[in-house]
């Protein structure tokens, strides 16, 4: 009885290949933005316009968090990734997480173009 219940499992958690519960649309670019206490590992990060892109956060020292604004881009250790489709323009990010005393200064810009 259990034998037959966790091959059942396993049929079902096999493979899941782009899932219908993943929400995203397939990325065509992406781009990986790296947190460290306290700062991002570069002042602007440049993405195609118009395209769908992938945004990943990625913390490499402490716990932070990406909030774009005029976006919904709020990535956070609960969500490291996203897939976005931006108009050209200039946006402002900070860190979305009281991480310490040097939370205020960590700021950069997503650039799509
Ligand atoms: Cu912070």
């Amino acid at each position: 009885m259990l034998g037959a219940l966790v091959l059942a499992l396993a049929a079902c958690g096999g493979k899941d290949k782009s899932a219908s519960s993943v929400d995203e649309q397939p990325a065509k670019a992406e781009v990986v933005i790296k947190a460290s206490n306290w700062k991002f590992d570069q002042a602007e990060y440049i993405v195609p316009k118009d395209t769908p892109v992938k945004i990943i956060l990625e913390n490499t020292e402490g716990a932070h968090g990406i909030k774009v604004t005029g976006t919904d881009i709020n990535l956070g250790p609960g969500k490291q990734s996203t897939v976005v489709t931006l108009k050209a323009g200039t946006y402002d990010f900070r860190c979305s997480i009281m991480c310490g005393s040097g939370h205020a200064g960590m700021v950069s810009k997503l650039i799509v173009q």
